[in-house]
């Protein structure tokens, strides 16, 4: 039996998908159970804000929300609860996502929502971040996420290795 969803990802256009994905891929190699869901906060509101106002009953503990142009998706989810709410702006419009982070990240005072960086990175951070929040009551995916650091470090001093041999052959 499918583990129920801990972390919910949306988004506002399965045009989103390619850089949603990310987050996905990592909550999958953390072993975190999640859903992903199409809802947009401008063609689609009332599903928005039902999905929205139901989403903790169903046992969901954090929200991925990623949109592009005027991206209030992540703003108006965060409206309907008080789940933490990470957003991540796509860059789907001429202005390459400036219009998205600018419309995500600046919520008025009171109703927050903790934003990533524009795009693939922003995604890939959105469901670390995620996974940090639900490692504070589950010492096992703790030490996932600390694993996760620790090969990002190995990667590194491989290739600063492959650079040193580059220098040496510098002509
Ligand atoms: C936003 O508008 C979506 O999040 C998407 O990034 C952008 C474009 O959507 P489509 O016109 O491709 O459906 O709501």
């Amino acid at each position: 039996m499918a583990l129920e969803p801990l972390v919910g990802i949306l988004m506002g256009s399965d045009s989103d998908w390619e850089v949603m994905r990310e987050a996905g891929r990592v909550l999958k190699k953390m072993g975190i159970a999640f859903e992903m869901t199409v809802t947009s906060a401008h063609r689609t509101p009332e599903r928005t804000h039902r999905y929205a106002a139901t989403c903790r009953q169903r046992g969901i503990r954090v929200l991925i929300v990623g949109a592009g142009a005027a991206a209030h998706l992540a703003g108006v989810v965060a409206s309907q609860t008080t789940l933490p709410i990470i957003g991540v702006p796509l860059s789907s419009t001429d202005l390459k996502g400036l219009d998205a982070l600018l419309a995500t990240v600046q919520m008025p005072g009171g109703i927050p929502v903790a934003t990533m960086a524009i795009g693939k990175a922003g995604a890939t951070n959105a469901a670390l971040f995620a996974a940090q929040i639900l490692a504070l009551g589950d010492p096992a995916l703790a030490e996932r996420l600390a694993d996760h650091r620790r090969t990002m470090a190995t990667q590194v001093e491989d290739k600063n290795q492959a650079l040193q041999q580059l220098v040496a052959a510098l002509d």
